[in-house]
């Protein structure tokens, strides 16, 4: 049910918005059902008793999707695993603060966007550190373990039912998860810091903010907002590739602008400019610059 009905439900919602048929407005109302479907399936499993251990469940900070690690620790619940729901957007901090004083068999963290990646290298170190296994998942980490893998993490699983068998799977203590590739690490932090300036840059420049129209009726769903969204998630993406040296990040989100950008019949030459303009931006960023150059479609002249 969790699965098959309400995550594939909430994909569905997903790209409706991408297409440009559902309002933000709409993709809220769909959520609000699908969050209370699965309290009610979360009610009727916590009825069993518990007879595993704990495992406390958590979505990195600037992460906000925080349904499906709600869906992740119900299945959990089901299995018998006492489990600790934190909810959307958990500061590192907090999350030591539970480990130390719940001591719980396992953590697990669920992310979906790419710019919650470097929080989530943050929550593995803080459970790996503490000897706290950490089992990862969700849309950010792409299709396989690759980026799982690259920040530390003791497993990784691609959905619900996977994650029960990882979770039964994990050693019982482990070391600290190894540092990240120090050059990458290094540029990315950078580039978390030069975020604001970067973004306020490419607003400037790109020239689908020339032609932005801001509805009365949808202001949300305007161009400016996805405008702002593209801007952020390709930026997002560029910390995502350094950080877990996997450029499909880049060459997915260029992939996901495109269809954005068509389902709102905005010239398709405008992806290949955001591309141009990012290589330019990050020029002081030579890893990052050479990820976006090499794998960024060129769809126009560059
Ligand atoms: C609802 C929703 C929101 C809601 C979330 C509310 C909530 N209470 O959760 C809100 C409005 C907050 C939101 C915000 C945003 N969203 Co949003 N959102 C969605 C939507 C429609 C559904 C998310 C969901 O519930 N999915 C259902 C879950 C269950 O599916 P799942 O992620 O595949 O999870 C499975 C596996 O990944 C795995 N798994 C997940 N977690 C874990 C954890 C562990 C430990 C393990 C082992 C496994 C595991 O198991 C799950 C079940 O099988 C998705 C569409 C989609 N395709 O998911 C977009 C989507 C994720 N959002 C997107 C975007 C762009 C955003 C925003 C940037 C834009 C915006 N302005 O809205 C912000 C970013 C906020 C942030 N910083 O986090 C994009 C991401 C695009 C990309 N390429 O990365 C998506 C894909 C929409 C789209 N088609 O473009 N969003």
């Amino acid at each position: 049910m969790l699965v098959d009905v309400i995550a594939s439900a909430q994909r569905t919602v997903g790209d409706r918005w991408q297409r440009g048929e559902w309002t933000v407005a709409e993709e809220h109302a769909a959520t609000a059902v699908s969050v209370s479907a699965t309290e009610a399936v979360a009610r009727h499993v916590r009825r069993a008793p518990a007879t595993r251990g704990r495992v406390v469940v958590a979505c990195a900070e600037r992460e906000w999707h925080a349904l499906p690690a709600m869906i992740v620790g119900t299945a959990l619940r089901a299995s018998g695993w006492e489990i600790t729901l934190l909810g959307a957007s958990t500061p590192p901090v907090r999350l030591s603060q539970y480990l130390h004083d719940l001591g719980p068999d396992a953590t697990a963290v669920s992310c979906s966007v790419l710019g919650a990646l470097p929080t989530t290298r943050r929550f593995i170190e803080a459970s790996t550190t503490a000897g706290i296994p950490v089992v990862i998942g969700g849309s950010a980490f792409g299709p396989d373990d690759r980026r799982a893998a690259a920040l530390g993490a003791t497993a990784w699983a691609a959905g619900a039912r996977e994650a029960v068998d990882a979770v039964r799977s994990l050693p019982t203590v482990v070391p600290a998860a190894p540092p990240l590739n120090g050059a990458a690490a290094a540029e990315q932090a950078a580039l978390e810091l030069a975020h604001h300036r970067l973004v306020t840059g490419l607003h400037e420049r790109w020239s689908l903010a020339a032609r932005i129209v801001t509805t009365d009726r949808h202001p949300l769903d305007s161009l400016h907002s996805v405008a702002a969204d593209v801007v952020n998630q390709s930026l997002h993406a560029v910390w995502a590739a350094l950080l877990t040296d996997d450029p499909r990040a880049v060459a997915d989100t260029a992939a996901w602008v495109a269809d954005l950008l068509a389902a709102r019949a905005v010239d398709p030459t405008l992806v290949a400019e955001l591309g141009s303009l990012l290589t330019r931006d990050l020029r002081d960023y030579p890893l990052a610059k050479s990820l976006v150059h090499h794998n960024w479609p060129a769809t126009g002249p560059r």
